[in-house]
């Protein structure tokens, strides 16, 4: 079935018997700007910390960069069906030392492996993957029954999995109610299929899948579903003689607290939130997770080992939501810092693409389910170190939550094998601009957050527009048509937004005074032109800065599989990528009309 929106489904849902009433809106949007009829104030600056402090875990006695760093191994398919590779995934249980220091730790893996293995994907050779769930009935992480989605009789153990910035048909698109149990025997009301087809259609580019079963996801990714790589390639890519092979190598990077027995920790709200009478503030979700501990590849503060020469990583931020400024800095081989800067990064690639040419930078500023594509030089440095750095505060960009500043280490100390033939071409790519003219609708997708009374102040939702999971869908682009977005933050800390199926590009962001009030809110500034690594280029997530109007702009085009047609209807969902805020309500459906 190619739509899920479709009849079919509409008595599986309460929302979706709503949709009739918000087609008009979309029908009725040509060439205006939607306005959001409620008044938002920017949030206190208040800050008090979002994950709750602990005080007992294992990071103090861990020694940094004594594990080499492991690269993910590659999944194969296993048949063919209808002519495609067929690939058979199945999520598992597992135990897996991630420190020299740390007794093995509990997890939850694709195919039972930590970190999860990476897929090879070809342009324009379509894969099909079976993803089964051979998890226990009981989870392992504290699932707060008061979240949307996660309400008894839902059963705990429940899993779905997106392909992160692939454009892809619905019934593939990993529905966040999509979901399924060991062995398929519950599913959620949007479940379609056990089998996703990916068409691989678009361009090369980096892209990530993870669990996304509503109500749960956070959970999901943190005991190990989440991360794994999907590295779609093509002949223009192949051509421009880009560090590969050995050379090529995933950063996926995550944030954790251990327990000093190796199992994961993930914090639940204080039990008594200091005494907060609000009943609305949940008893055991955290607004946000922070950890003490990070992890790249699945090891604790690795080291890698490297040769003189040029080396192409592919860097995701797979925490849940912590945001991480690094920088390389020259270090010794325990990690100390030595106070010289270390070689810069070239940025060759975004969320959707190859950048039209090489960026050079500094530092690398990545929001969770972002993806940088970048080029280091180790040319020359033999026998140096160098780490690499964070600096980003949680929440991003003022927080107060702890930040674990170092992430891992490179060691340039291999022999150099064989003369480096690896460029880095000052042409990489064509990357056309979307005009805002072509725009045929403006929306505002206005973000907030609520909190309890003072003095508590306890988090207690994260919304757009007002508007819960469950509400009538509101945004319906018209198949083939470009629209911009303005994602207006009303909140004190930055949120990176994600719009499944599309790639889009960010136009711009403007600076608005925090005491104006949504729809009339007063401008502090001129926009600002996005960062040289953000335009032109392909994006699918993006950070939406606290106090600013942030306008990005794309163009609805559906898989070639959809050819839509007049009152088709296809299915997918945007989000704050912060799994914490997703999770409580800072997500919506939203349909593409054929
Ligand atoms: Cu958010």
């Amino acid at each position: 079935m190619k739509n899920s929106g479709g009849n079919g489904h509409d008595t599986k849902r309460r929302s979706l018997l709503k949709i009739g009433g918000a087609i008009g809106v979309g029908s009725a949007v040509g060439g205006t700007v939607l306005t959001v009829l409620f008044p938002k104030k920017v949030r206190s600056a208040t800050r008090h910390h979002r994950t709750p402090q602990q005080f007992d875990t294992a990071a103090r006695t861990l020694t940094k960069f004594v594990d080499e760093l492991q690269e993910p191994s590659t999944i194969s398919p296993s048949a063919t069906l209808n002519g495609v590779p067929f690939y058979d995934v199945r999520m598992r249980p597992l135990q897996k030392k991630l420190h020299r220091d740390l007794p093995a730790t509990d997890l939850w893996g694709y195919n039972g492996q930590y970190p999860a293995p990476t897929f090879e994907a070809r342009r324009g050779r379509p894969i099909a993957v079976k993803w089964e769930n051979e998890l226990p009935g009981r989870h392992f992480l504290p699932i707060d029954k008061t979240i949307h989605g996660a309400e008894e009789p839902t059963p705990d153990v429940r899993t779905v999995v997106h392909l992160h910035g692939h454009k892809v048909m619905p019934d593939s698109d990993g529905y966040p109610e999509a979901w399924f149990t060991n062995g398929f025997r519950r599913t959620g009301p949007f479940f379609e299929t056990p089998v996703y087809r990916y068409p691989n259609e678009q361009q090369a580019t980096t892209l990530w899948y993870h669990d996304h079963a509503l109500g749960v996801t956070r959970l999901n990714v943190y005991a190990g579903l989440g991360g794994g790589l999907y590295l779609l390639r093509d002949d223009h890519e192949d051509s421009l003689g880009l560090p590969s092979g050995r050379y090529e190598i995933p950063l996926v990077i995550q944030d954790r607290y251990f327990n000093r027995d190796g199992s994961l920790l993930y914090p639940v709200q204080a039990p008594d939130r200091g005494g907060d009478p609000d009943p609305r503030v949940p008893p055991v979700w955290i607004p946000e997770f922070f950890g003490d501990t990070v992890l790249v590849n699945g090891k604790v503060w690795p080291f890698l080992e490297v040769e003189p020469r040029k080396y192409r990583f592919r860097i995701l931020n797979a925490s849940n939501a912590r945001f991480y400024r690094m920088t390389l800095q020259e270090a010794a081989d325990t990690g100390q810092r030595l106070g010289r800067p270390g070689p810069v990064f070239q940025q060759i690639g975004s969320d959707g693409g190859l950048l039209p040419a090489p960026v050079t930078l500094k530092q690398l500023l990545i929001a969770p389910a972002e993806r940088l594509d970048v080029v280091i030089d180790f040319s020359g440095l033999q026998g140096k170190s160098f780490l690499l750095d964070n600096d980003a505060l949680a929440p991003f960009p003022d927080g107060d939550d702890v930040v674990p500043t170092e992430v891992m280490l490179f060691k340039v100390n291999q022999r150099l094998q064989g003369r480096d033939t690896s460029r880095v071409p000052a042409t990489l790519n064509t990357v056309p601009l979307l005009k805002p003219a072509d725009a045929v609708a403006v929306r505002d997708l206005v973000l907030s957050e609520l909190d309890s009374a003072p003095p508590f102040e306890n988090p207690i939702i994260a919304l757009i527009n007002d508007a819960h999971w469950d509400d009538p869908i509101t945004e319906t682009p018209k198949a083939g048509t470009t629209e911009v977005w303005r994602i207006i933050n009303t909140t004190g800390d930055a949120h990176p937004i994600h719009v499944h199926l599309v790639q889009f590009q960010i136009l711009d962001r403007r600076p608005f005074d925090p005491s104006s009030e949504y729809p009339n809110l007063v401008f502090s500034g001129p926009p600002e032109a996005p960062a040289a690594n953000e335009r032109p280029a392909w994006k699918d997530t993006v950070i939406s800065l606290p106090g600013t109007v942030t306008r990005v702009i794309m163009r609805f085009d559906l898989p070639s599989a959809a050819r839509p047609r007049p009152g088709d209807k296809f299915l997918y969902v945007f989000h704050c990528h912060i799994l914490e805020h997703e999770e409580n309500e800072m997500m919506r459906p939203y349909i593409v009309r054929g």
